[in-house]
């Protein structure tokens, strides 16, 4: 799990408002993507038919590179389309709840903020953790302030084992300080969707990381 969170891109359409979003996907999966979670968020973001269409196409792509396919907080949609995991925050569905409808092999991933909330999610199951927001970010409408490291640092010292993943105004350089801080990989939506190459960004982000760890595992 804790390889699988590396480069973990999460995308809806609402965040390719000029390029084509599964164009935006296929350049991040050659670009090494380790993870995919599908959001598709906000106003401007599809529903119901269009959104279930648009996620078997993302799906797809995700199964012909081989990298895991999460979707956020639709259960419902998850297992109509049998994806391989869920991500929910702290204001969806239980994380105990989410494992009896999907099953003891899906991933599941719940958002947390202190090692309260991933002392919960580790016992209720959860394969992995997401915290931030680190950074300030423009992709979350209603993002909580900028907390930096230092909640990373704490969990990881509680909870040596729960994979982390660190999420929210991350860049390739800004991808070190949470990995230093003992995350397990950098989850981003901007640093991917809005660069002029996704791929060359994708790619860049996965060495970055994958030097970070291996300077502070040394
Ligand atoms: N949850 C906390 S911050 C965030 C989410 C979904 C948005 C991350 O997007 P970006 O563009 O990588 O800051
Ligand atoms: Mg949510």
């Amino acid at each position: 799990m804790k390889q699988l969170l590396e480069a973990y891109f999460i995308m809806g359409t609402q965040d390719c408002p000029t390029n084509d979003p599964l164009a935006v996907l296929e350049q991040a999966l050659e670009g090494g993507i380790t993870l995919f979670q599908f959001r598709e968020k906000g106003p401007e973001a599809l529903s119901g038919l269009q959104k279930e269409q648009f996620a078997k196409k993302c799906q797809q792509l995700c199964r012909s590179f081989n990298v895991p396919f999460i979707v956020n907080d639709d259960i419902q949609l998850a297992l109509r389309i049998d994806a391989d995991g869920v991500h929910v925050g702290q204001d969806d569905m239980a994380s105990d709840e989410v494992r009896r409808l999907l099953g003891p092999e899906k991933i599941i991933g719940v958002s947390a903020h202190s090692n309260d909330e991933v002392l919960e999610a580790i016992a209720q199951q959860a394969n992995y953790v997401g915290m931030g927001p680190i950074y300030q970010t423009t992709s979350k409408a209603d993002a909580d302030a900028p907390a930096g490291t230092t909640m990373i640092e704490e969990a990881r010292r509680a909870f040596p084992d729960i994979p982390i993943v660190a999420i929210g105004g991350i860049t390739i350089p800004r991808s070190e300080q949470p990995i230093a801080a003992g995350a397990d990989g950098v989850s981003v939506i901007s640093a991917i969707a809005q660069a002029s190459s996704p791929k060359r960004a994708a790619e860049q982000l996965k060495e970055a990381v994958q030097r970070a760890k291996a300077k502070r595992d040394q």
